[in-house]
């Protein structure tokens, strides 16, 4: 298969070539070697969960040995995938509350709180006494209530309560989905789908709903709100991405996973004088830090620091024989990194006590020594740069763009400096100038060329004045091809939505964070519904949610809770699900009856977009936003209102 068959991504279809003549294998090669694909695990209906099994469904085997149906057998299996998923992102989110905990705790701790603004805000929801107290007694308080909020016994999470609209509340609490303590979700999806424990598919889904709203609305919320108090809330930063961003002359380290304690650090660290003189002394000119995956996005929003690449060019990254050292802490991390890292001379070094890899050395990050364990790290890769074998290969390719969007600054970018609020962004909406918004998530995935579903997608929403907002793998893609430059608005949308970008100075497509901060584009919907003009609920607004190119465990949770909460949302790649005629009825149609919002499978990324387009459409004409009304010319009072400095 030819490179461009792979990947729209110039960078990576050199490096993909490259790899080709070195006979150097990539996840795109292991993907024709595991095919065809095993069609029963496709269609969701294979069951190993107990050894009576494991059981497939066919047509002259209907039943599990157990009697299990298709329905149950794929039901379970979803489930199960939104528990994992879950479980990734909440853990994530207990670590970080546990390190704002060591940091109220204690003056010499190597973490302080950053945005103390921020702080308050959220204890405030969360029902903290913030008057007449030290920051620090309230940040642990905080960081205390937030770790209750996993394993408590009684009650429904104080954030279900919290953050979203009245309405949404009432909906899941009509339901029964609400979510109680958020490991408890996760634990009871594996006792619900333990051999012989329920077998109705749509009581199984119910649980699969709940948990993932203890995800969004919970865990992955905590992990986004803690490391804005913790590591700064982002601010608007312009940034540069692709492989390009790597420097044969400097000393390269690549942070790659997703947890921001260990990241952040290493920032710091590397900007040390020291570290930079040591790295002079080697011969390098510096010190070049950049990012892969979800990492990548939590120091890109807040130092601005470069993006290496999305989820796919991990391989690629390693390729090019510059890399001194990868650094990685948990999730999406391939495991054929550590037989490519004993290729080159780049060290990968894995950090957490939950994810060593084999070819890696496991250098153990603890938060209570957090700098000293960083900057042994960094003079390892110091020290590494004068082993490289042979010369280095980085594509010349790289773009820029800006970064750092979220709940809170959107009102300075869509308010103004004088108005800071939602209005002028419901205004838009509700005039037309802005059809809606749209989230566009999620991973790469080899089945699909490598970018081209997110771009592809974006794209036509863009040009139809659908704003669109980006996280993870897919706001990289966005970044390098050039979408999150303010110009990108002139060239690509629609005149309505090119005519707001310009007055605002934003680019079409808005980068919200890494997969955690999903949870901002919750926010930022429940934020659009207390401005007011565009209904009661989530539900109501003129928005839909894609993951065009996904592949984890934590992308079903994602787009599970924003399902949940009210969003249409689309998908390439199908649930494992079709096997189950049933089930797969109730995700993409009569789920919508009882939360709001359903799912959609589209292979074809344009087609896909006008889905969205039409559901936005549809929205908007039950909000009767969409009556022939004179469009006014852009008035001055307009204009103010969308001034920024
Ligand atoms: Ni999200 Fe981030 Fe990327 Fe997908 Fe993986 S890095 S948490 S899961 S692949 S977007
Ligand atoms: Fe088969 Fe039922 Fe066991 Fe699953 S739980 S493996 S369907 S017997």
């Amino acid at each position: 298969m030819e490179a461009k068959e792979r990947s729209c991504d110039k960078a990576s279809q050199e490096m993909i070539e490259l790899m080709a003549k070195a006979g150097r294998e990539n996840a795109w090669d292991r993907l024709e070697a595991q095919s065809p694909q095993c069609g029963f695990g496709k269609q969701g209906i294979c069951c190993r969960i107990c050894s009576m099994g494991p059981c497939r469904i066919t047509k002259k085997a209907p039943l599990g040995i157990c009697g299990a149906d298709a329905d149950t057998i794929a039901a379970r299996n979803l489930v199960r995938m939104i528990a994992g998923g879950a479980a990734a992102h909440s853990d994530h989110g207990r670590d970080v509350a546990h390190t704002l905990k060591m940091a109220a705790e204690s003056d010499s701790c190597d973490y302080t709180i950053k945005d103390g603004l921020k702080l308050m805000e959220v204890a405030a929801r969360y029902g903290i006494k913030i008057e007449g107290r030290e920051t620090n007694e309230i940040a642990k308080d905080l960081a205390e209530t937030m770790l209750s909020e996993f394993g408590k016994h009684e009650g429904t999470l104080i954030s279900a309560a919290a953050y979203p609209p009245p309405a949404r509340q009432k909906v899941w609490e009509e339901f029964g989905v609400t979510p109680r303590a958020i490991d408890r979700e996760i634990v009871e999806i594996m006792h619900r789908t333990h051999m012989g424990v329920g077998s109705d598919y749509k009581n199984l889904m119910k649980q699969g709903i709940r948990a993932c709203l203890a995800d969004g609305w919970g865990g992955s919320l905590i992990a986004t709100e803690v490391s804005d108090i913790l590591f700064g809330s982002p601010w608007p930063i312009r940034f540069g991405t692709n492989l390009g961003v790597l420097d044969s002359e400097q000393v390269n380290i690549i942070v790659h996973g997703h947890e921001p304690t260990l990241s952040d650090i290493i920032v710091a660290v590397s900007q040390e004088p020291e570290m930079i003189k040591a790295a002079k002394d080697k011969g390098a000119k510096g010190i070049n830090l950049s990012g892969i995956c979800c990492t990548a996005n939590e120091i890109l929003m807040r130092h601005g620091i470069p993006v290496a690449g999305n989820f796919l060019q991990q391989e690629l990254a390693l390729m090019t024989g510059a890399v001194e050292v990868m650094l990685v802490d948990v999730q999406c991390i391939m495991p054929a990194l550590g037989s490519l890292a004993d290729c080159f001379h780049t060290k990968l070094i894995t950090t957490s006590p939950k994810c060593k890899i084999a070819g890696a050395q496991h250098i153990e990050f603890h938060e209570d020594r957090a700098i000293e364990t960083a900057r042994e790290i960094v003079k390892m890769a110091i020290d590494n740069f004068g082993n490289r074998k042979g010369a280095c290969h980085i594509p010349g390719v790289s773009e820029r763009g800006i970064a750092g969007f979220n709940t809170e600054n959107i009102f300075h970018h869509l308010g103004g400096r004088f108005r800071a609020s939602y209005r002028p962004l419901n205004d838009n909406v509700i005039n037309g100038r802005i059809r809606g918004a749209a989230g566009v998530v999620g991973c790469n995935n080899p089945k699909q060329v490598h970018d081209y579903g997110h771009l592809a997608m974006i794209k036509e929403l863009i040009k139809n004045d659908v704003l669109v907002v980006s996280t993870g793998c897919s706001a990289i893609a966005a970044g390098k091809a050039g979408l999150m430059r303010p110009e990108a608005a002139a060239k690509y949308c629609g005149p309505g939505l090119a005519e707001v970008c310009e007055a605002v100075g934003i680019p079409p497509v808005l980068h919200v964070g890494s997969c955690v901060d999903n949870s901002r584009i919750l926010t930022i919907l429940s934020n659009v519904v207390a401005e007011g003009g565009l209904g009661e609920d989530i539900s109501e607004l003129p928005v839909a949610g894609a993951a065009p190119e996904w592949m984890s465990e934590k992308a079903v949770s994602i787009g599970m809770y924003f399902v949940a909460s009210g969003v249409y949302t689309v998908i390439a790649e199908p649930l494992p699900v079709l096997g189950a005629p049933n089930l797969t009825r109730y995700l993409t149609d009569e789920m919508e009856k009882d939360v709001g919002g359903k799912w959609a499978f589209e292979a074809d990324p344009v087609k896909a977009a006008h889905l969205m387009i039409e559901h936005i459409e549809s929205k908007r004409d039950a909000l009767g936003i969409n009556k022939a009304r004179e469009r006014k010319l852009y008035d001055m009072e307009d204009r103010r209102a969308l001034a920024v400095e």
